[in-house]
């Protein structure tokens, strides 16, 4: 699928008008005889976004250069290992391509792995016991503080001494995932860099799967650098024939690391992809409201996200571009805390305590990126109120979308999609999206993640014009669409809508008319 229409020639609207041209005039002719009832539909009552073209420039761009999605959510951002986190890969995936991992934190979920990344993972070590996942001294736990509420980042940490030759965290790609393991890869690994001690580590890359056979090993690096900050290192894996899982590890198998030694990040890049886009997860933590999140990126160091948005920054390259992506609104229904932006509100669950925690997260967000050298003009959010739990929807999710769509429409690059207009409940129960058969309506089922991140990523890609059908191109079948869905909602491209209103009208009949013969690619 894709969108930027190219426009063919004009030969093919005059060889469409000779092939079709009295079938085209009598269709537009009885169009308007039957549209005219409805000519004065609102477009917005079907539309499921708000502020779509806003965003059109970040989804361009994924197509000549790097961008970032960044998501944060509750429960459903990781739900089950996949989630909204794994939905977003693969719609990434397929329209775009991915040039790197996520930005995996190295100790998830206290060294339990929280499940995040898509066809590749981060493993932790909890269960070793050789890293603590708190305790650094002050100035490194300030920029992925486990004490601070942001989940399910953290980092791995060791005061002192030799972690054991069976270190077990590091970062698995899977043979046939969205990274390709036989082209050139580059990890990467944001560590701590200590005020005393002779800590020292030595990252390395191995098959993962018999006989693990070992690639490359880096140099040894000493984590001592007089005073406590972060820093980042790589690792270059050529290009080879491989065919097998890749794991970066900090040593070489049966190596140790030794102490003080504080891990942050890791991320793999594919070194030849210079487009294309990737997806990480900064917040996603279960039961948690709007005004949770917002404590969580207020109460964080100011350079816990910075670090988070350098290390994007990093490797995406200069003239780069993010997205937030912010999912929430189930929790917020029982939030009952004063909310934390520039216009405190009570009750804590009303949409205007939403608004106000939203827009909390927003500007916290952009200053982030801000203060990382990044152009004000190339940091967009994306704000999708939870899923539809039931038909007719909930009253206060209905208040929060609309409360979503006024934040975002008084955002600089912002948007606010309505996934209740991409899928409705009955549909959801149908298609078999909620979980336990759809007892429990809170949480989606992998393919519920996948098929709802797909719609909404092609409700936010610039629209093929003319394009009533779906197929990319602009052809006589389109106006056939568009007869055959006349004055209905068309949410999703390919259900009769032409001209990205989410409407079918006598205007997607001039749509098509006006493209007719052009293509998308
Ligand atoms: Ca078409
Ligand atoms: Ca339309």
């Amino acid at each position: 699928m894709t969108h930027l229409a190219t426009r063919r020639g004009r030969w093919s609207f005059v060889r469409g008008l000779r092939a079709h041209g009295w079938r085209l005039w009598m269709i537009v002719f009885a169009t308007v005889l039957a549209a005219r009832p409805t000519w004065a539909r609102a477009p917005l009552e079907c539309a499921p976004v708000v502020g779509a073209e806003r965003l059109w420039s970040f989804f361009d761009a994924a197509r000549t250069q790097r961008v970032d999605v960044v998501g944060l959510g509750d429960s459903n951002q990781a739900f089950g290992g996949h989630g909204w986190d794994a939905g977003w890969h693969e719609a990434l995936s397929d329209e775009f391509g991915l040039y790197a991992t996520a930005l995996l934190a190295v100790g998830e979920n206290f060294g339990n792995g929280a499940g995040l990344g898509d066809g590749y993972q981060g493993f932790s070590t909890a269960s070793t016991g050789q890293f603590a996942y708190s305790g650094a001294p002050a100035a490194l736990d300030a920029l992925l503080s486990p004490s601070v509420a942001m989940q399910p980042l953290n980092y791995v940490y060791r005061a002192s001494g030799g972690a054991g030759a069976t270190i077990n965290w590091g970062m698995t790609l899977d043979f046939g995932g969205p990274i390709n393991v036989n082209a050139a890869l580059r990890y990467h690994l944001t560590y701590g860099v200590f005020d005393t001690g002779s800590g020292f580590f030595q990252p390395a890359a191995r098959r993962g799967s018999p006989p693990f056979d070992q690639f490359v090993a880096g140099s040894v690096v000493s984590t001592f650098g007089g005073a406590l900050m972060p820093a980042s290192l790589t690792l270059d894996l050529p290009a080879g024939t491989r065919n097998a899982p890749v794991v970066f590890r900090p040593t070489p198998w049966g190596v140790n690391v030794v102490g003080p030694f504080l891990a942050y990040y890791q991320r793999v890049e594919q070194v030849s992809r210079t487009s294309g886009a990737a997806f990480s997860t900064l917040y996603a933590w279960g039961g948690q409201s709007a005004r949770d999140m917002a404590l969580g990126v207020l109460s964080a160091d100011p350079l816990y996200v910075a670090l988070f948005v350098s290390q994007i920054r990093n490797v995406q390259g200069p003239g780069g571009k993010i997205l937030f992506r912010i999912n929430t609104g189930l929790n917020d229904r029982n939030e009952a805390l004063i909310s934390l932006g520039t216009n405190p509100t009570l009750p804590g669950n009303s949409a205007a305590a939403f608004a106000d925690n939203l827009k909390a997260v927003v500007e916290r967000l952009r200053g982030a990126w801000v203060s990382q050298g990044g152009a004000s003009e190339d940091v967009y959010f994306l704000i999708t109120v939870s899923h539809a739990v039931s038909e007719p929807d909930d009253a206060l999710l209905v208040a929060y979308r609309e409360a979503a769509a006024q934040v975002a429409l008084g955002t600089i690059n912002g948007a606010a999609v309505d996934l209740s207009k991409l899928a409705s409940a009955d549909e959801m129960l149908a298609n078999n999206w909620y979980q336990s058969n759809g007892f429990d309506r809170n949480h989606l089922t992998s393919s519920g993640f996948d098929a709802l991140a797909e719609r909404e990523l092609a409700v936010l890609i610039r629209p093929c014009l003319g394009d009533a059908d779906g197929d990319e191109r602009v052809r006589f079948s389109d106006v056939t669409k568009v007869l055959s869905t006349f004055g209905g909602c068309a949410a999703l491209p390919g259900r009769g809508d032409a001209n990205g209103d989410a409407v079918v009208t006598f205007a997607d009949v001039t749509a098509v008319l006006a493209n007719f013969g052009n293509e998308c690619d």
